[in-house]
């Protein structure tokens, strides 16, 4: 599907953001038409995705996207896609493509060939990481991976666009005209033109539709968030089922009445308590560090982390 064939060009070129934006859209979007709760994750390939303990890798679990290859140097893999025909590298799942600092570097360039040749390379870094299928572009969807990773690539592009909106001329996408056939802001792209370069592909050679670059380049108009990007779509805290109850709001004295800080505080007032997440589960704990900002005491585990008191204790400041 990342297929090259002929002159239709989105690798080493400036389609390959656009152009994949809207492939993995379509994908969700047909996933969501059998189930409309399916919403496609992003794999940041430059972080390990452990559990909080670092005793799992949390992609890579048979309940998820399913183990490495089974055999040296490639084979197929246990868990949900089993038996689908593909293989993956025999990679250790603790380990990670580790791009950070390029993908860092990338998002501080200003023009659009830097910050895609900054992002594309890694992209294929990862690619060839996961390995087996997802080393060729004519084979990697055949790997659900293919589709993650991807969802991370169109998530940089967001907050790329996104950090540098406001500054005077900046451009999301380039070439605007006078570049390479097909590759200009304005130009239809295969397949969804219908066309036959490189190849006919139903269902669009019957029912072609206009997709330019131009009319990707807004994700949230296309109907998705990012967590990373977009405020409104900040994760959702997770509450235990047995919260450990504060009257006092741990950061300000003891008197001030419990309040929420911010919209998403963790600290949250249900009636009239106030209801704290237990910062020993993974999920809640991620939540908490991706906010930032707030007292390292509430990643502590215990709840009587120094100067907190509980209902009762009475002391003052
Ligand atoms: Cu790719």
């Amino acid at each position: 599907m990342t297929m090259d064939p002929g002159g239709v060009m989105v690798h080493g070129m400036p389609l390959f953001f656009p152009w994949h934006r809207r492939l993995i859209r379509d994908f969700e979007r047909d996933l969501q038409a059998i189930d409309p709760s399916v919403n496609l994750p992003y794999w940041d390939w430059s972080v390990a995705n452990l559990n909080s303990t670092s005793t799992e890798s949390l992609i890579w679990r048979d309940d998820f996207m399913g183990s490495p290859g089974s055999a040296f140097p490639s084979g197929p893999v246990s868990g949900p896609f089993a038996g689908w025909g593909f293989k993956r590298r025999n990679f250790d799942p603790f380990q990670y493509p580790g791009t950070g600092g390029q993908i860092t570097t990338a998002m501080s360039q200003t023009t659009y060939p830097q910050f895609k040749a900054g992002v594309e390379g890694p992209h294929g870094s990862a690619h060839v990481w996961v390995g087996g299928d997802m080393r060729d572009p004519m084979t990697s969807p055949h790997d659900p991976t293919f589709f993650l990773l991807h969802c991370n690539v169109d998530r940089l592009w967001a907050e790329w666009i996104h950090t540098h909106s406001s500054t005077p001329g900046f451009q999301p996408y380039q070439p605007i005209t006078g570049g390479d056939p097909g590759q200009n802001l304005n130009d239809s792209m295969w397949p969804w033109d219908g066309s036959a370069r490189p190849m006919a592909m139903a269902p669009w050679s019957g029912a072609p539709e206009t997709v330019r670059p131009a009319d990707v380049i807004d994700h949230k108009a296309m109907g998705y968030l990012y967590d990373t990007v977009d405020p409104e779509c900040q994760l959702k805290l997770k509450f235990r089922d047995d919260p450990i109850k504060f009257w006092r709001d741990p950061i300000k004295f003891w008197r001030d009445p419990p309040k929420p800080k911010f919209a998403d505080d963790p600290l949250k007032v249900v009636g009239d308590q106030l209801w704290r997440p237990d910062p020993t589960d993974p999920v809640i704990r991620a939540q908490l560090e991706q906010m930032g900002g707030l007292s390292p005491f509430i990643l502590a585990t215990p709840h009587h982390a120094a100067g907190v008191e509980e209902p009762g204790a009475g002391a003052g400041q």
